[in-house]
């Protein structure tokens, strides 16, 4: 395949005609076009399956319920290319590693179970009941259970994750490190604390009430486009929409609704935001403290001059704790902190109170620009504090909105996929199913690769995903997973963390959720929960590609069936009729009576939200104020001074580790992947030209070198002292010490680096 590489701003509207184009481009480049279409029209309809793509809701109100990066996730899993054995019989696995991303994906479905031969270094296939016999055997074999590390990513449906806990719970470890880990962590820590409940608390149509909606760090054009139709319908009734990106995001300027033929035949698009505002990366929690600042001296102002409260007095007097120290710490935070840290003037912050305070019902929402700091969980309680104040919980229209990534990752937390597993649910596993739970809290990512790295844990299990390349520190990570005497990956499609094998491996094929799941009792469907704690089933219509290819639910009952016999549960029943999965979970996870039947709610039933209700489960019973101070400096540092600060984000082609394309149409990048956005003025003061090639190497101070090369200049419009690169490819470049404060996430957008020209650059790396 050849790629055309060219920068070229984009001057359309998010959505409109360059998304449909894209969308059927890319179904159509597959082989099976009218299947691939029925599967789109089906996506988020009726049973249907849920769409693989993100966590956004359903309005279940437009005909097209997709988007084209949905539409993408569903073709790209619909392909009718397999990697079957003979695959595997001509690549050795040192071969395959010298393809990219983008061709590892290309290559199709993972078709038949295999096993990682190191005398040859090939793939060979294997049994199924080979394969489970050589799990049990690695994890009997083991002298503790903490030796095991059991990875999740988000796209494992309820009952696969539900099963998966209870099994290595049964087996004696609570190593769950997860993608959560590396993504919304900061959110589900945050809001505990602060509310009581480590979720979002609003629902899908408080958007049609809202006042004003505040989009911290979050790039919706791109990752949540379904949001969009959320933001353009605010607009549109005269709602603010009031951006704080580090980037000029064009899907949160303008947006056209695909959905909407007149629409696009016409090109019409709608603004979206009322205000953009470009902080410095990691700069949120002093832009939020700063409008609190501005507030509150209106709020003292208005109460000198005898009029009624800015604040929501009653509100803070009656639910919220800890008013006084958190005020006392505003005033304390100066101006000139505010400003520097933010990076923006405190006119605009002022603006931006202004605007947050003319609104009667304010909805905050924010994804990774907030949650990949050091110092995530005190900006997601400081975008809280703000909420507070003003009484924004509890009524329609209001409320907090964590966004998050894949789409079923809160329902994994929900099942249990929780290294620090809460209490009580460890109390109703013992309970119901007469065990003794481990009680100490187990690995997360970061930990669980520390563990792999020192050699302490030996086996590793993955739910999905792709650890190799989603992990930082690429070096270290795939030396941490070739560590291992075991590693099994369940997958639908190749990649780099299937080229990292463990002394032994094993690649489990599985089917996709857009996939028909047959069982003894007939066709099973899964259920998954969306960012606004909606569970809803799901149900594949798609005619699997291999017979070979198990359910994940299947799998992970042939591997405790294997490890653990019948000794607690009859594991095959389970994989034979999902509905005793789903009573399993109604007796042990609260929320879900009469699950099986409520399954049938069109539009799925809602788990609630106590804090949305003003119950607030805290050790105080009301809401917390965190009255945090400013972080000494934004980024972590171990270096005095780095002279530019960079983040890793998604293309519009991509996601995650998938590489669907080497697009990036909003940002007008094309046919490349290996570009570094830079402000202008930097470019120039440096001396160096846009399109010229760097080297760009992090600032830390534990001796290891991490550097990547070959990357072109952009300018764009970001904040000096910016950068901006691509993930995974910038992976190599992120610590593994470096992370968040009571988090263990990555600091993925906020990494201490220089950049210098590089001259010559031979890409080793062939694309297809
Ligand atoms: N098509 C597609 N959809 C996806 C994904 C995908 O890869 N592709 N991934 C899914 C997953 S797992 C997730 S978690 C979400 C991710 O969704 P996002 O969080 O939107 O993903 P990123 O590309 O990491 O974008 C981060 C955005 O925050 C901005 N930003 C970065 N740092 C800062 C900061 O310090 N302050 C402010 N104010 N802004 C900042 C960046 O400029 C960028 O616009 O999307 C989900 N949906
Ligand atoms: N530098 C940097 N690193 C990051 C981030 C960043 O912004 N910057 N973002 C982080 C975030 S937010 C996240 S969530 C993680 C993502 O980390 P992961 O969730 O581990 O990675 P993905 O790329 O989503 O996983 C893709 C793989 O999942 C498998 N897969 C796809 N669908 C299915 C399915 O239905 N079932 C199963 N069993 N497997 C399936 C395919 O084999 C595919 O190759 O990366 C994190 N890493
Ligand atoms: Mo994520």
């Amino acid at each position: 395949m050849k790629f055309k590489s060219e920068i070229k701003p984009y001057t359309g509207a998010a959505g409109g005609w360059g998304s449909l184009e894209a969308t059927t481009r890319y179904v159509f480049d597959s082989k099976k076009v009218l299947s691939n279409l029925r599967n789109l029209l089906r996506v988020n309809k009726g049973r249907g399956f849920d769409c693989p793509g993100c966590a956004w809701g359903d309005d279940n109100h437009s005909t097209f319920s997709f988007c084209e990066n949905g539409a993408k996730a569903v073709s790209w899993e619909a392909t009718r290319k397999a990697v079957e054995p003979e695959f595997f019989a001509r690549h050795s696995v040192a071969k395959l590693r010298e393809q990219s991303d983008y061709f590892l994906e290309y290559q199709g479905r993972l078709t038949h179970p295999l096993r990682y031969n190191r005398i040859t270094d090939h793939y060979e296939p294997i049994s199924w009941d080979d394969a489970f016999s050589l799990i049990a055997s690695h994890l009997n074999g083991l002298e503790n259970p903490n030796q095991a590390d059991f990875y999740t990513s988000g796209r494992a449906s309820n009952e696969a994750s539900y099963l998966y806990q209870v099994f290595g719970r049964m087996f004696g470890t609570n190593n769950f490190p997860d993608c959560s880990n590396m993504c919304h962590e900061a959110s589900g820590v945050g809001l505990k604390q602060s509310i009581g409940v480590g979720k979002g608390t609003i629902r899908l149509d408080d958007f049609e009430k809202a006042d004003a909606i505040f989009v911290f760090g979050q790039n919706p054009g791109t990752n949540h486009p379904r949001m969009l139709h959320s933001l353009r319908h605010a607009a549109d009734r005269g709602a603010k929409v009031v951006s704080f990106n580090t980037l000029r995001e064009r899907g949160l300027e303008r947006f056209a609704d695909p959905q909407k033929p007149l629409e696009v035949v016409t090109t019409k698009a709608g603004r979206i935001s009322s205000a953009y505002y470009q902080p410095n990366l990691g700069g949120d929690m002093a832009a939020v403290r700063g409008m609190v600042k501005a507030l509150l001296q209106s709020h003292r102002q208005r109460l000198a001059s005898g009029e009624p409260a800015l604040f929501d007095v009653d509100f803070i007097a009656e639910h919220c704790h800890g008013i006084d120290d958190y005020l006392a710490i505003v005033d304390e935070t100066s101006w000139q902190q505010i400003t520097q840290q933010s990076g923006l003037s405190e006119a605009e912050i002022r603006e931006a109170a202004g605007i947050y305070m003319q609104a009667e019902r304010v909805i905050c929402t924010w994804a990774m620009g907030v949650t990949q700091h050091k110092h995530s969980v005190p900006t997601v309680r400081e975008i809280t504090n703000l909420q507070l104040l003003f009484g924004q919980l509890g009524k329609p229209g209001a409320g907090l909105c964590p966004v998050r990534g894949h789409s079923n990752v809160q329902g994994n937390r929900t099942m249990g996929i929780d290294e620090k597993a809460p209490k009580p649910l460890l109390d109703n596993l013992e309970r119901h199913f007469k065990f003794t739970p481990p009680r100490e809290p187990g690995h997360n990512t970061v930990e669980a690769l520390e563990a792999m790295l020192r050699g302490e844990a030996k086996v590793l299990i993955a739910l999905g995903g792709n650890l190799a390349a989603a992990a930082p520190d690429t070096p270290r990570t795939e030396q941490a997973l070739s560590n291992c005497d075991l590693t099994v990956q369940i997958s639908t499609k190749l990649n780099r963390s299937h080229l990292t094998p463990g002394r032994e491996a094993l690649i489990l094929p599985t089917l996709g959720r857009t996939e028909l799941d047959m069982q003894a009792t007939g066709s099973q469907f899964i259920t998954v929960e969306d960012s606004f704690s909606m569970v809803h089933a799901s149900e594949g219509v798609g005619i699997p590609l291999s017979t070979e290819q198990r359910s994940e639910t299947a799998i992970v009952c042939g591997i405790a069936n294997a490890v653990l016999g019948t000794r607690y549960l009859d594991w095959l029943a389970l994989a034979d009729d999902y509905n005793l999965i789903r009573d399993h979970i109604e007796a042990t996870i609260p929320g879900f009576t009469d699950f099986n039947k409520r399954c049938d709610i069109k539009g799925g039933f809602y788990l609630g939200s106590a804090a949305a209700e003003l119950t607030f489960n805290t050790p105080t019973g009301k809401a917390n104020f965190s009255a945090a101070a400013l972080p000494e400096r934004v980024i972590p540092m171990q270096h005095d001074n780095a002279p530019f600060t960079l983040q890793t984000l998604r293309s519009h082609d991509q996601y995650n580790t998938t590489i669907y394309g080497l697009d990036d149409r909003y940002r007008g990048v094309y046919g490349q992947r290996e570009v570094l956005f830079i402000h202008p003025q930097d470019l120039a003061d440096l001396g160096f030209n846009e399109g010229e090639l760097v080297e760009i190497e992090t600032l830390w101070d534990d001796g290891i070198e991490r550097k990547v090369s070959g990357f072109k200049l952009v300018s764009y419009d970001i904040p000096r002292g910016n950068l901006a690169a691509y993930y995974p490819e910038t992976n190599p470049l992120v610590p593994l010490s470096s992370f968040g404060d009571q988090t263990h996430t990555p600091t993925s957008k906020s990494i201490p680096v220089a950049i210098r020209r590089c001259e010559a650059i031979v890409d080793t790396r062939r694309i297809a």
